[in-house]
């Protein structure tokens, strides 16, 4: 179900300019507004992360990121990256 959803956003063309302006922030991120980010809520946003690196970030191991721990993935991320 969630797969359809996500393909759908995309269908709906948010794939474009919307990604790269990539809404970042928790809430946008959290697509189904479920209260934490899961893999696939993540990709949409960040589709360089991997699993790896969202298994890092994910540090009480419940499989997706709370607001905090996405937070900290942020700013990983932010530190990692050079400035555009
Ligand atoms: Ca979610
Ligand atoms: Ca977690």
């Amino acid at each position: 179900m969630k797969k359809i959803i996500l393909t759908s956003l995309f269908a709906l063309g948010l794939s474009t300019a919307a990604m790269a302006q990539a809404a970042t922030d928790f809430t946008s991120v959290d697509t189904d507004a479920s209260g934490s980010i899961s893999y696939a809520e993540a990709v949409v946003a960040w589709p360089d992360l991997t699993e790896e690196a969202f298994a890092a970030a994910d540090t009480d191991g419940n499989g997706e990121l709370s607001a905090e721990e996405y937070d900290a993935l942020v700013a990983a991320a932010a530190s990692a990256a050079p400035a555009s």
